[in-house]
């Protein structure tokens, strides 16, 4: 701890130095917030989970994807914990077959309003969605279930049929409030859902058998989200083969952990992004539309409204891909006009986007990867002269109920290029965000080397970065 500290000091000594040596030229614009490289780690980390304790804001904890291989092991994650508000960060690398088993990827975060903080991945080989707990702010977990494929034809939210069900399990989200924790996965085909019962720190009931979500089938991609009345959504990407096209279903369950299960699913809107739709920042793993939900219950000007944020694809297969926000009034039945939330004007991608809402204010924020300082002209955003493939991290604020959007902050201070890494899924399936208390915290995978202190350089392989990002109007 004493020697992290000791090189942490060296290291923003020897940034300091490269700053006034550089005379700043190159910096980004002033609004652009101080940016923190947590792993500063050897080889990639990327898919990135990030959660802020709303029982103690300075307490914010990341987990993400490593690539095993090439560090010599056979599983685990990369996690980062903070006691000061993102600053400074304890790592460690977690599931390498200890308590929390075989690891391999796909975490996902959410703190309750206890400060439980549960946390949801797959394992490398068997077929079941572990769910672990942390009750000391994530410096330990322990797994308290694994979800696993219900019996046919028992508990009041049984699936009708399940042949095939768990044949692989993929994406898990897991969010938590209101008394209550729920998991969402693709579970081989369609989407399952369960959830427990939470009644304090460390009181976590028992997950309920699950259910499949009608009319689900090969919608993938999932988040899920919980309403002030304890009500329960799950949004999905229905993917077709290929680039070709994609749409957004949402499904409601009106009591939650009571007796009615999920409703029948409702279309959100076209994206045109398939489940592998390349893009040139993103050529290696492709894209998503990575739909996404904020639920308001601050009991504010908007509680009960919900958020969907996705991607678009303006021409099928133009790679000029937006990001764009819905809400609906009436828990998912109807849903607003699409808002642009990407203020550039050219056409080139905008991918990836995260969407977390503020639940001390009402206000929401969206970040995502976009490549609008990529002409191919070289510049602070083009790292090689080819148009288009190097990304850059932007986001924004609604402060009216999602209505519109402030002007784009950027907020990644260097251009990364996620092809340089190596990594063979770019910067991975999804980037994390978390916003609380007027900050925004985003976490994403990052090869610029813009803070000096990832050890394999510039445009080699990635390492997870983060800031606060304060709310702007
Ligand atoms: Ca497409
Ligand atoms: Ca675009
Ligand atoms: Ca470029
Ligand atoms: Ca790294």
């Amino acid at each position: 701890m004493r020697h992290r500290l000791i090189i942490a000091s060296l290291l923003a000594i020897a940034a300091m130095v490269m700053i006034v040596l550089s005379g700043r030229a190159a910096s980004p614009k002033s609004s652009t917030p101080q940016n923190v490289d947590v792993s500063q780690r050897h080889l990639n980390e990327s898919e990135e989970a990030i959660a802020v304790n709303p029982t103690n804001r300075n307490n914010i904890v990341i987990v993400t994807n490593i690539g095993h291989r090439e560090a010599g092991l056979t599983a685990g994650m990369f996690e980062g914990v903070s006691f000061d508000g993102g600053a400074t960060w304890t790592t460690r690398i977690i599931g390498n077959n200890d308590n929390l088993g075989d690891a391999c990827c796909d975490p996902s975060l959410s703190f309750d309003e206890y400060g439980n903080l549960f946390m949801t991945y797959l394992y490398q080989v068997e077929n079941v969605v572990p769910i672990a707990l942390s009750t000391d702010g994530g410096l330990t977990f322990s797994v308290i279930a694994n979800i696993a494929a219900p019996p046919k034809t028992t508990g009041k939210k049984a699936p009708g049929d399940n042949r095939g069900l768990f044949r692989y399990v993929d994406q898990p989200t897991i969010t938590a409030a209101k008394g209550e924790v729920w998991v969402v996965f693709n579970a081989a085909g369609p989407m399952f859902a369960t959830g427990a019962p939470v009644s304090g720190l460390g009181q976590v009931g028992a997950f309920f058998a699950g259910e499949v979500v009608p009319g689900s089938n090969n919608c993938t991609y999932g988040d899920v989200a919980i309403g002030p009345a304890g009500q329960v959504m799950q949004a999905c990407n229905l993917t077709t083969t290929g680039q070709g096209g994609g749409k957004i279903f949402v499904n409601v369950d009106p009591d939650g952990l009571g007796p009615m299960g999920f409703g029948d699913r409702v279309f959100v809107a076209e994206t045109h992004v398939g489940g592998f739709d390349f893009i040139p920042p993103q050529p290696d793993r492709s894209v998503d539309a990575e739909v996404g939900l904020a639920w308001d219950r601050t009991g504010g000007a908007h509680n009960g409204r919900v958020y969907a944020v996705y991607t678009k694809e303006q021409k099928n297969e133009s790679d000029d891909m937006d990001i764009y926000v819905r809400y609906s009034d009436d828990d998912g039945a109807t849903w607003s006009e699409g808002v642009r939330v990407n203020d550039d004007n050219t056409k080139n991608s905008q991918f990836l986007p995260k969407i977390s809402l503020d639940q001390t204010t009402g206000n929401i924020a969206v970040v995502w990867y976009d490549s609008r300082n990529d002409l191919g002209t070289g510049g602070a955003g083009d790292t090689d002269g080819i148009p288009n493939d190097d990304a850059q991290v932007w986001g924004a604020f609604s402060t009216n109920g999602g209505t519109s959007f402030t002007p784009n902050i950027q907020i990644s201070a260097g251009t990364s290029n996620s092809h340089d890494s190596g990594n063979a899924i770019d910067y991975g399936d999804y980037t994390g965000l978390s916003f609380f208390g007027g900050l925004a915290h985003p976490a994403w995978a990052d090869n610029s080397n813009s803070t000096g202190n990832n050890p394999d350089g510039t445009l080699h392989q990635l390492d997870i970065y983060t800031a606060a990002v304060a709310v702007t109007h």
